[in-house]
């Protein structure tokens, strides 16, 4: 389905007229938005019916993707991107006397998701459609989506994220697909013709509402579904409720409590513990989800014994992980299969990914806690750890000692990770160094029990939207030089390496780097009134903040050149702009506070007309999907230092490399595979590798003081955050300085501060030298294909999933 510009505008005007009751002259960017998008929901929708209407028909395996988060970030360029409609609706905007870039950018950015995991998801949203497999996404539609950060006085304060205070096109409300969820009461064990059955009294029932937004496929006729649930009460529900209380103000208590829980995305905080709601939250996505998935189900197959063989289910870390003993329970009470029946079922269905190793995130709950909220779920996750436990005791009796580290309730908590592990087919990790721990030391004693059900899914990105959309001026250049075959096969980026010391296209290539730094320097002069030079070198650090991510050391790099030029004014080096964008949890002091040392260097220095010639240092607010999309293409350095071993993969990583940035990194997550992939000339990797750090943290032999004392450079950097020449107030920055040194500088900040600082020189020096930098930088475009998440879902599909592609068939 294909329009003319004229027919584009004959709908826009038609639709507009409709929609707002106005004349196109007379409509606001936001109007014109909105009617683009409904233009396009229409061509959308009989896509979307014709690949709802093949996948009944064809009895294909489906795949359902449940996440907490998804960071779709706008749709509405991938939508015209995808539909061949991107230049027709350029042009045709134009001529009805609109900017494209301006209606764009009305878009509200759904910032459902913290980061990583939840971008992710998103990605693999869009490569599952792009390659016509049958996926969707399950997740909550949340009334206000990660918080806003403004930064004031240097510090960062949150705002709501009310994203969705004008209507949001991409949605649809499908009241009739709504199904009950239910919360507390008791649980009465009856025996009925020698089977013991649960009924479930004085719950409290919650109405789960789903919203679903079309996936499309990149130029193919597939549009899967994400379907986001919202919790809601409708006044209809008095008088079933008003039975109990005959009280309108208990009414009034329950409408707010159930609105509540879809109400906000949590933020991923470090020194989180588990809450009330967050748990509602998990079981309100797992159950409304998986009955609608059974409900399908029926009405499709004749026994639920078909599940596994047209079913898979991916949880997205542990945080949807109640799906396993939710799907035993629909399938004991519900179905009234037998344990061994249901449990085989549960186990061929579900599949767990593993996104972190380090301790203190890994889920537990309170059985208290589960027991009250979920009665039966609490009874069901009992007899999987009593039949976990026993197995263990009968068949392993090598591991007897490990039982109590590796059972599913221990000390009054519920292990979720265990509890995914035990009830999954397939448990994998995010990068190929990822996965190693896991086996080897986070999860050994599972992998010694299931060595079967344990692989590795590296992560990846959409090219689409990371290169095609958001760099329109290098993916015109790559298609010049190699063709257009590409933005279907990433992996024939490869063929750009012959271009690498092709002094012709390294001009060009020079060039979209420096128009794509000149604009970014100009939004940064509109939004923060800073004059960056383009000329400099943009080294940038975008990701949420994490003592592991290490912005710190990034810092005390920039601390200690500014030592350097205080030293010596007329130092040789090129000048450099270090960039930064990251939110902190709102009860993360640690993290906080590193956002006013950001800030207050960068402050120091803009006020410094010696060192500001060389350096500055600029903090972006508010960082999200959009704002990436800005930055990355304008990047030189990619900062992807966390300490090694506990950044699992890392995504931002491959998005810059994929724009031609240099990666500066530790050999940590994703990093490895992309300095085999480059190799070594091609990336400045520095610092303790995972092994390192992982024998420092058993031998605990490491000293942060001992590296203190030991280094004088160290110590010049460190002392400025206590001796009054940052802040006046001197005790602003003594937590960090503390963190250090008396609490022994977990993340080994101090101990890898040599080899960043070297490694920094290595890469100016390298820069130094244009022919060289811009052949490394044309070598990581080129073998940024495997790191395409086209490639990581290709994997899921063939090696956990076993689903295959559809061609959807039109009905219309
Ligand atoms: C937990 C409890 C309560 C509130 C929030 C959370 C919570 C929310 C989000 C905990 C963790 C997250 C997100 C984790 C995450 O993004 N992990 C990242 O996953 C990426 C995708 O695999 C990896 O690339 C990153 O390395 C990993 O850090």
């Amino acid at each position: 389905m294909s329009l003319s510009v004229q027919e584009f505008r004959q709908q826009f005007s038609d639709k507009l007229m409709t929609t707002f009751g106005k004349k196109v002259e007379k409509a606001t960017p936001f109007e014109a938005f909105q009617t683009v998008g409904l233009i396009l929901r229409e061509l959308l929708n009989r896509k979307w019916q014709d690949t709802k209407g093949t996948y009944r028909s064809n009895s294909q395996k489906q795949v359902y993707y449940f996440s907490m988060e998804f960071l779709l970030g706008r749709l509405m360029i991938t939508n015209l991107l995808n539909s061949g409609l991107l230049e027709t609706c350029k042009q045709g905007l134009e001529e009805l006397g609109f900017n494209l870039e301006e209606v764009l950018g009305q878009e509200q950015d759904p910032g459902l998701g913290n980061g990583d995991l939840g971008r992710l998801a998103a990605c693999f949203l869009d490569s599952l459609a792009s390659l016509e497999l049958p996926g969707h996404g399950c997740g909550i539609r949340y009334k206000y989506g990660l918080f806003q950060q403004k930064i004031v006085d240097g510090n960062q304060v949150e705002l709501p994220d009310y994203w969705l205070k004008n209507e949001y096109v991409w949605e649809t409300k499908r009241l009739d697909q709504t199904v009950e969820v239910h919360f507390g009461g008791e649980i009465e064990t009856v025996e009925e013709s020698g089977r013991l059955t649960f009924k479930h009294h004085h719950y409290e029932k919650v109405l789960a509402v789903p919203y679903d937004i079309p996936v499309s496929g990149y130029q193919n006729h597939t549009v899967n579904t994400l379907r986001l649930w919202s919790a809601e009460s409708t006044t209809n529900d008095f008088h079933f409720y008003s039975i109990d209380r005959k009280d309108y103000y208990h009414y009034l208590d329950y409408k707010r409590s159930v609105e509540q829980i879809s109400e906000f995305l949590y933020p991923d905080d470090s020194s989180y513990e588990g809450r009330l709601l967050r748990l509602k939250q998990q079981y309100f996505l797992v159950s409304a989800g998986l009955q609608c998935i059974l409900r399908e189900f029926k009405n499709s197959y004749p026994s639920v014994d078909l599940l596994p063989e047209k079913i898979a289910i991916q949880i997205n870390d542990t945080h949807p992980s109640l799906v396993i003993p939710e799907l035993m329970r629909l399938l004991l009470d519900q179905e009234q299969l037998s344990w061994e029946k249901a449990w085989e079922l549960t186990t061929r269905t579900v599949a767990y990914t593993n996104h972190t190793t380090m301790s203190e995130a890994l889920e537990t709950w309170p059985v208290d806690m589960v027991k009250t909220l979920l009665p039966r779920i609490y009874m069901i996750i009992h007899e999987i750890n009593e039949r976990f436990c026993r197995h263990l005791w009968l068949a392993h009796p090598t591991l007897r000692d490990e039982i109590k580290h590796m059972a599913i309730i221990s000390y009054g908590q519920i292990h979720m990770a265990h509890l995914a592990i035990v009830g999954s087919y397939s448990v994998n990790g995010v990068a190929k160094l990822h996965t190693d721990i896991l086996k080897n030391s986070v999860m050994k004693p599972f992998y010694t029990v299931f060595p079967e059900k344990f692989n590795n899914k590296t992560n990846g990105i959409t090219h689409r939207r990371w290169l095609l959309m958001a760099n329109p001026p290098l993916a015109s250049l790559i298609t010049e030089a190699i063709g257009e075959t590409w933005v279907r096969e990433p992996k024939q980026l490869i063929t750009l390496l012959k271009y690498a010391g092709d002094a012709a296209f390294q001009e060009k290539i020079a060039g979209v780097k420096q128009a794509n730094k000149t604009a970014l320097a100009k939004y940064i002069q509109e939004r923060t009134g800073i004059r960056v030079d383009d000329r400099s070198i943009f080294d940038v650090h975008i990701k949420r903040l994490h003592g592991y991510k290490r912005q710190l050391l990034n810092v005390f790099h920039i601390l200690h050149l500014y030592e350097m030029i205080r030293d010596n004014p007329n130092m040789d080096m090129v000048p450099r702009t270090f960039i930064f964008g990251a939110k902190a949890a709102p009860g993360y002091h640690f993290a906080k506070k590193v956002i006013k040392l950001i800030t207050t260097t960068a402050a120091k220095i803009a006020a410094d007309p010696i060192v500001r010639e060389k350096i500055r240092v600029v903090f972006l607010e508010n960082y999200n999907v959009s704002l990436a999309e800005q930055i990355i293409p304008a990047t030189d350095v990619s900062e992807q230092i966390s300490t090694a071993s506990k950044e699992a993969s890392g995504t931002g990583n491959m998005k810059f490399m994929l724009n031609g940035a240099i990666t500066i990194g530790t050999l940590d997550g994703a990093n490895v595979e992309i300095r085999e992939m480059v190799g070594p000339d091609n990336i400045f990797t520095f610092g303790l590798t995972a092994e390192d750090v992982l024998a420092y943290q058993l031998s605990r032999m490491y000293r942060s003081r001992d590296v203190y004392n030991g280094d004088q450079r160290i110590r010049r950097v460190m002392d400025q955050l206590v001796n009054g020449s940052l802040s006046n107030d001197d005790v602003e920055f003594k937590d960090i300085y503390y963190t250090l040194l008396s609490n022994n500088d977990e993340y080994f900040v101090l101990k890898d501060f040599d080899s960043y600082v070297e490694a920094q020189d290595l890469l100016e020096q390298a820069y130094r030298q244009p022919t060289e930098w811009l052949k490394k930088s044309i070598t990581n475009i080129a073998h940024s294909g495997k790191f395409s998440s086209d490639r990581t879902i290709s994997e899921y599909a063939s090696e956990i999933w076993d689903i295959h592609p559809v061609t959807i068939s039109s009905t219309t």
